[in-house]
């Protein structure tokens, strides 16, 4: 049985369990992190010890580190869908998901998000929120650029790293922020939504998540 340890409102679980619905895995999921604790238990720690959330356990194959846990489920259920079988593609995926964490990542999440949730509208920064999302749309550009002319970003076929982009998009296109027209980027987030399993793991409402006055 596959078991994934990790809170439901944490971005990086939901790009996992996205990954397992689109690939149909039976499992587990247990509530840790935020609200639920565990991850500062010594059993945690042998799990992670980042003592961050996701971690995933395949059959006593532990695995932390979300993006290695989407590919690793990928290339172990999914070759030929989630993972593109040649192996050019398979590191066209890894490009795009190595982007996702290293470029866009920090300004959606820990600029952004974190200003919208955990930092009172009182003490928010916002030039430095509005910096953030104007280097967000430009990155996004890049996207918008890469998406023309087909559904997914490496063609007409969802893979891992529209998982790992895509999960990004939701927090992206519901904060109260400026974003550039990016006509191919906003029907991929659209396309994306109609998905039940995005719908499911990604699309959540994270309005419970602030901290009162944010
Ligand atoms: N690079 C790590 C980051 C993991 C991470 O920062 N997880 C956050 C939630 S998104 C966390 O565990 N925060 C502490 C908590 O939820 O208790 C990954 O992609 O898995």
């Amino acid at each position: 049985m596959l078991t994934i340890w990790g809170r439901k409102t944490s971005i990086n679980v939901q790009k996992v369990m996205w990954a397992v619905e689109e690939l149909g895995l039976a499992h587990e999921r247990i509530d840790a992190g935020g609200p639920f604790g565990k991850t500062d238990t010594a059993d945690y720690g042998k799990l992670n010890p980042n003592r961050l959330v996701p971690v995933i356990d395949d059959k006593g194959f532990i695995l932390w580190e979300s993006n290695a846990c989407a590919r690793y489920l990928a290339n172990t259920y999914g070759l030929g869908t989630l993972a593109p079988s040649g192996p050019e593609d398979r590191a066209r995926c890894d490009q795009w998901m190595d982007w996702s964490i290293t470029t866009l990542y920090p300004d959606v999440v820990p600029s952004l998000f974190v200003s919208f949730v955990r930092v009172t509208a009182a003490d928010r920064d916002m030039a430095k929120v509005n910096a953030a999302a104007k280097r967000a749309g430009e990155n996004l550009a890049l996207l918008d650029a890469q998406l023309a002319g087909h559904d997914y970003i490496l063609g007409n076929t969802l893979t891992m790293a529209d998982i790992a982009v895509g999960t990004l998009l939701y927090r992206y296109n519901t904060m109260p922020i400026e974003r550039p027209k990016l006509p191919n980027a906003e029907a991929y987030y659209q396309r994306l939504s109609a998905r039940k399993a995005y719908q499911t793991h990604v699309m959540i409402d994270w309005q419970s998540m602030k901290i009162p006055g944010a």
